[in-house]
């Protein structure tokens, strides 16, 4: 039996399909990306052996010290693509400020923004977790990067993706050229084609928000919850954003993070968690929308802004919309 196509040939069919003047910058920068996940899924997939494997508290058995995975997650993307050439900068919800690429290092046009580990809390439980993250072509011309490269609005992105890590691990993207998702086959360390051109359904039958904190939300969301109910929708909420994105992208449905009196803008970040998931909807043919507006058109002001995210199948965010009309 063939082997399937694997992430690089795709990429590169891709690339001489839709990027005929390409440099392979861009396709140099996925590239990299996955070979970060298959370095991040190693370890998250060993996590649960810290105990058997004698890691005491802080220190490994060889004498080195254990990060919190999510720092792990962060470094991995940082020493993976910060020397090659593809980036002109990096940030990250584990870095305070934007990263700028070493002066020694070569540059590139590329801003990579990213949630390096989201959900890292979910890992002692064994409940999937994953990496997002957001690629814009940058817009300053100078040696380094500026606010204006990274507070750019979610239409602009060139590229957008995640990985979960799961049952297996999926690394799923979108160019602007439909969503694709690949399965890591560890045995051969390589990512396979495993889902061409997703679609999320019009409509779905899963409504994903976390109804411990009905008390705390506007009467808006309270009633596209009764609507959802009413529509026999079942609830899935596990707590982890990419495992619950990633449910509703294949079976389609709606995830609704909105803001509610603790956190005023909603609880999820604009940049590298919301952004990046609405290109990949809108390519998928869903919708992802703030309750009052397209996500992808909201200009940022800050790198860590927060924004409330709903986003899903176009008719269930559309009901949701209109709840708050
Ligand atoms: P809550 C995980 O901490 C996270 O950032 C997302 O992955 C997840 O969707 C959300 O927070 C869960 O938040 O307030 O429902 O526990």
């Amino acid at each position: 039996m063939e082997l399937g196509t694997t992430l690089t040939r795709f990429l590169i069919e891709q690339q001489r399909i839709h990027y005929k003047e390409a440099t392979g910058d861009f396709t140099g920068l996925l590239a990299d990306i996955a070979t970060a996940a298959k370095v991040i899924s190693r370890e998250v997939n060993k996590a649960g052996l810290i105990d058997i494997l004698g890691f005491q508290g802080s220190k490994n058995v060889h004498g080195e010290a254990v990060q919190k995975l999510d720092l792990f997650a962060n470094d991995v993307f940082v020493r993976t693509l910060s020397h090659t050439g593809h980036l002109i900068c990096m940030a990250s919800e584990e870095m305070d400020e934007i990263y700028q690429i070493p002066e020694a290092a070569k540059k590139g046009k590329y801003v990579f923004l990213m949630d390096p580990l989201d959900g890292s809390s979910n890992i002692d439980v064994n409940i999937s977790i994953g990496s997002i993250f957001s690629i814009y072509r940058r817009k300053s011309s100078g040696e380094k990067a500026t606010e204006e490269d990274i507070l750019q609005a979610g239409s602009n992105q060139a590229g957008a993706g995640y990985v979960i890590y799961g049952s297996s691990t999926m690394l799923v993207y979108t160019t602007g050229y439909g969503v694709h998702g690949f399965t890591l086959d560890p045995g051969i360390g390589e990512f396979l084609l495993s889902h061409e051109a997703i679609t999320i359904p019009n409509k779905g039958g899963i409504y994903s928000i976390n109804e411990a904190y009905t008390d705390r939300w506007d009467q808006a969301i309270r009633d596209y919850v009764a609507l959802a109910k009413a529509e026999k929708k079942t609830a899935r909420y596990v707590g982890s954003l990419v495992a619950d994105f990633h449910r509703n992208l294949l079976k389609g449905g709606i995830f609704l993070y909105p803001p509610d009196t603790q956190y005023p803008q909603g609880k999820l970040r604009l940049l590298y968690e919301a952004a990046p998931l609405a290109f990949i909807v809108e390519q998928a043919k869903g919708r992802a929308s703030t309750g009052t507006g397209r996500l992808l058109d909201v200009v940022p002001e800050k790198l860590h802004q927060c924004i409330p995210l709903i986003i899903g199948s176009v008719e269930d965010v559309k009901a949701a919309e209109a709840c708050f009309k």
